[in-house]
């Protein structure tokens, strides 16, 4: 046998019935009026929101195309984001895991910085 591989009648599950590891589901057996609690498996991960904000010198245009192409967003919409920006000053584009989240606020200050437009994207937990 090769270490590693598996053959047919070898168990995937080597850990034994009722062995608990830290993270494991809590789980009780009902006895009684003993109450039942189960924990979920895995955890949520958290969401952050990814905000644009408005200056004075970025094209319309250039926003709009930015929550169309980075945020997905249809024209209307993308156009709806872009004036909430420009009359509040903030909008929200969106709300993602954390890496997503990260990566939408680099390809806008990247676009934004080839453009020398001087448009802020910012994310913050939720
Ligand atoms: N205020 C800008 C203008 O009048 C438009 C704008 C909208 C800029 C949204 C940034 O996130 C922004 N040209």
């Amino acid at each position: 046998m090769v270490l590693g591989r598996y053959t047919s009648g070898m168990s995937l599950f080597l850990a034994p019935r009722g062995s608990a590891e830290p993270g494991d589901p809590d789980i009780a057996t009902p006895c009684g009026n003993v109450s039942v609690k189960t924990r979920p498996m895995t955890k949520k991960p958290s969401m952050y929101k990814v905000f644009l904000l408005n200056d004075d010198y970025t094209p319309m245009d250039f926003v709009v195309q930015i929550l169309e192409i980075v945020f997905n967003k249809s024209r209307q919409d993308a156009t709806d984001i872009m004036l909430q920006v420009h009359k509040t000053g903030i909008g929200l584009c969106g709300v993602f895991t954390f890496e997503i989240a990260e990566t939408k606020v680099a390809q806008v200050m990247s676009a934004a910085r080839q453009a020398q437009h001087p448009l802020q994207c910012v994310m913050e937990k939720e």
